[in-house]
């Protein structure tokens, strides 16, 4: 704890705004939920970063019962209270308050846990400003400090990252970090349906299939104050279903070509297995092949489709 304040605190380094800049309109999001130890800080910390920008924090409290909201306010933060519950959906009620009511061109997303330190906002902000990137997003891994994210986390971080690699060509190291900036008029071209933690994911998947320019910048990663709200087991199998759905979304052929592939392989084996004894003249091995043709054959179908879509 003690060392969590001591680098909270310690002398920031600022990116130095382009005067060009300084009007831009940004908000800095941050959901809580009963997060009173460190929401304070947080707030104070966003705002002394952010002096020189034209900066909002914008807090969207999921009607904490230990007066994180009181505090918020207190140290100058803009306090809305989300209708539904999720920390996806207190993000998109952010999203939308942010661009709506507060005009804003650039939004930025932090935790209000200590964990993500506001001296990075401007280089995460830097690139978009310069419309070099339309997302950026935190490498926590490139400064995790120690007692930062137990292992189970770590690791499930790590594997999600790789699977969405896979499942949806996502070049992004660190896919959960919940430290990013992105374009407001990005919202236009992503479809955001998740209402908890898999917001994150399907943010950078539908940014990728909208051909954003995503961007990673390394940030530090410091040990939480206060109780997380994430359940590591739950809201990783959670994270990987959507990854698969938006496989089946965005990647069509590869989601069922790959099932097709899978059922392709044991119709051969099956075949093969079969082929010495007097079973080989089963139907089965075929309905395998078959099976597989046939889901190549719907994604290739899904593809043009949603090519023919894109293009309208
Ligand atoms: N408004 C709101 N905020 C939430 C909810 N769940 C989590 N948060 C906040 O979202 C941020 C991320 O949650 P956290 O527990 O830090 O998850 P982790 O960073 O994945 O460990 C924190 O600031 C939480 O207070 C929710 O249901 N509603
Ligand atoms: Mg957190």
């Amino acid at each position: 704890m003690l060392s969590v304040t001591i680098e909270f605190n310690s002398i920031l380094e600022e990116e130095a705004i382009d005067p060009q800049h300084a009007t831009t309109k940004i908000v800095v999001v941050i959901p809580t939920l009963n997060e009173c130890k460190a929401v304070g800080k947080v707030v104070g910390g966003v705002k002394h970063v952010m002096a020189d920008y034209n900066c909002t924090v914008l807090i969207i409290d999921g009607h904490s019962t230990d007066g994180t909201d009181q505090i918020a306010k207190e140290k100058g933060a803009t306090v809305i209270y989300q209708r539904g519950k999720g920390y996806g959906d207190a993000l998109k009620t952010g999203f939308l308050y942010a661009r709506k009511q507060l005009k804003a061109k650039v939004l930025v997303m932090l935790d209000a846990d200590l964990t993500y330190h506001p001296k990075h906002i401007p280089a995460l902000v830097a690139p978009i400003l310069k419309d070099e990137a339309d997302m950026v997003v935190g490498d926590r891994f490139a400064g995790m400090q120690k007692g930062a994210m137990p292992f189970v986390n770590r690791f499930g971080n790590k594997m999600l990252s790789l699977v969405a690699k896979l499942a949806l060509g996502l070049n992004v190291y660190d896919t959960q970090s919940g430290m990013r900036a992105f374009k407001s008029t990005l919202l236009d071209r992503m479809k955001l349906e998740a209402v908890g933690m898999p917001l994150a994911m399907e943010m950078l998947a539908e940014a990728h299939d909208a051909d954003a320019r995503i961007r990673e910048v390394p940030i530090s990663y410091l040990p939480r104050v206060g109780e997380t709200k994430l359940h590591p087991i739950k809201d990783g199998g959670r994270i990987l279903g959507t990854t698969v759905r938006l496989m089946f979304d965005i990647r069509p052929l590869l989601f069922f070509g790959s099932i097709g592939a899978v059922l392709g392989i044991m119709g051969l084996l099956l075949h093969s297995l079969t082929l010495p004894t007097e079973l080989a003249h089963l139907v089965f091995p075929y309905l395998f092949i078959s099976g597989a043709t046939l889901l190549f054959g719907f994604g290739f179908i899904l593809v043009v489709i949603k090519s023919l879509r894109k293009r309208k």
